[in-house]
């Protein structure tokens, strides 16, 4: 049912996917079946899947010969019409790979842009999609700026005499990019003021991330009881759904489910993806779900990470308090379980092992989130200097304010409340701050 949500691709595609593991590169064990989940996430039959270890790379088509000859000869076999390589191709290796074999290829970032594309539903979401694209595009443009001018020079039919095609590429993508960035900047300003709407109502924010397929949907749907899509496929969700409910105090928190993460996310995805990214950036609690029972799950939240780290840079914002949430703990066996649940005990950053599936652990998970989200919130008075717009709209965004007024020497005086957390984060936006309890 959930497959006829998804719009497919003709069915008479068929996919050969190979996975080139490069001179000693550790690879997770489960990648191939990553890289085939991602393909038939396309809506294209599978042909077949391998693994091509490959000691050095051929900087003109990725793999040698003999294994191009075995690849292409499988595919006339299997009746393969479209060749996945997850892994990096220069757009050179790309064109080479495509004429030898004489039909299509993609790499990874090519395959996981498609997966977006037809995913993106919102208005928003296609937006982000296209951005990312043309971003991609614009990438590989450069990097064949000698053989695209030699192949389609001299034509020059969208600018004056002697412009060759590259040019007019580059300037159409440059004029999309542009637009796009200005449509997303508006997009950025719409949330920025939900955020503050949200504060306002004084909910504080947790925000869902975690590697695709981790479950964090499934948790979503459960504690709010929403019925937003939660499927087995990579990237089910692409736009950020918001709820608020009920803490276990009766407080409200605001609950927001987020698009996946994926080893060796493109990083033109992270950059136009920034609007959605940046309002988990601004949560009050990240809670990573994780898929406990997948056997590469240590290697998923390494790079979940590294993503959120990548994520902190960019934006400039401090990377906010994480609780795990070890899910799928329904799928482990009794002894495992017993000791993960030891495990948790002891974890940092705080762990509960839950299941989102059976509902097992998610009040223990709920109520932890809810004791990080408050902790420490009490009432305090900030003063401001007359000129710190940034750190007075920071706090209208982040905290409850009870009161505001200007005080006697000009200095802006505000009542409100917030955690140890948020005290560190405007002391780092507005140093000359005084705050009192
Ligand atoms: N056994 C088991 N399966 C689960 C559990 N939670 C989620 N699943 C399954 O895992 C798959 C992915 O769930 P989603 O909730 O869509 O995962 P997600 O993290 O939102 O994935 P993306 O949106 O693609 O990033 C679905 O088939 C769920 O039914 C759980 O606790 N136990
Ligand atoms: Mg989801």
């Amino acid at each position: 049912m959930v497959r006829d949500l998804i719009d497919r691709r003709p069915a008479e595609e068929c996919a050969a996917v190979v996975l080139p593991v490069i001179g000693g590169t550790r690879l997770a064990s489960s990648r191939l079946q990553e890289s085939e989940g991602l393909t038939e996430a396309l809506g294209v039959r599978l042909a077949f899947s391998e693994r091509v270890t490959i000691r050095e790379p051929h900087p003109a088509r990725l793999f040698g010969q003999g294994q191009l000859d075995t690849i292409c000869q499988r595919m006339d076999e299997t009746g393969a019409t479209l060749l996945v390589v997850d892994g990096a191709l220069t757009p050179v290796q790309q064109r080479n790979l495509e004429r030898e074999i004489k039909r299509k290829v993609v790499d990874r970032t090519g395959l996981i842009l498609e997966i977006f594309g037809l995913r993106a539903r919102t208005a928003e979401g296609r937006l982000q999609v296209e951005m990312a694209r043309s971003l991609y595009e614009r990438s590989r443009l450069v990097r064949t700026w000698t053989h695209l001018e030699r192949q389609r020079g001299g034509f020059g039919f969208l600018g004056g005499p002697g412009e060759t095609q590259l040019e007019a590429d580059r300037r159409m993508l440059d004029k999309r990019i542009a637009g796009f960035r200005r449509d997303l900047e508006d997009v950025r300003r719409t949330r920025k003021l939900q955020r503050e709407g949200r504060a306002r109502r004084g909910a504080p924010v947790a925000a869902l991330v975690g590697y695709t397929n981790a479950g964090k949907s499934t948790l979503f749907n459960r504690l709010t009881s929403s019925d937003v899509l939660a499927a087995d496929m990579p990237f089910a969700t692409l736009d950020p759904t918001s709820r608020e409910i009920l803490g276990a105090s009766g407080r409200p928190i605001a609950l927001i489910d987020t698009v996946g993460f994926i080893t060796d996310l493109p990083t033109h995805l992270v950059a136009a993806f920034r609007a959605t990214l940046e309002e988990a950036m601004e949560a009050g609690l990240l809670i990573h779900v994780r898929d406990i029972s997948h056997p590469d799950t240590n290697v998923q939240a390494e790079d979940v990470y590294s993503i959120l780290d990548q994520l902190a840079a960019e934006t400039g914002i401090d990377r906010p308090p994480i609780l795990e949430v070890w899910n799928k703990a329904d799928a482990l066996d009794p002894a495992s379980r017993d000791q993960l649940q030891e495990r948790a005990a002891h974890h940092s950053p705080k762990a509960v092992l839950a299941s989102a599936l059976t509902g097992d652990g998610l009040a223990k998970a709920l109520y932890e989130a809810e004791a990080m989200l408050f902790a420490g919130r009490s009432m305090r008075t900030i003063r401001l200097q007359p000129h710190d717009g940034r750190g007075r709209a920071w706090l209208h965004s982040h905290c409850e304010i009870s009161s505001e007024r200007l005080s006697e020497d000009g200095e802006l005086e505000l009542i409100a409340f917030m955690s140890e957390t948020d005290i560190e984060r405007l002391n780092g936006i507005s140093p000359d701050a005084v705050i009192r309890t």
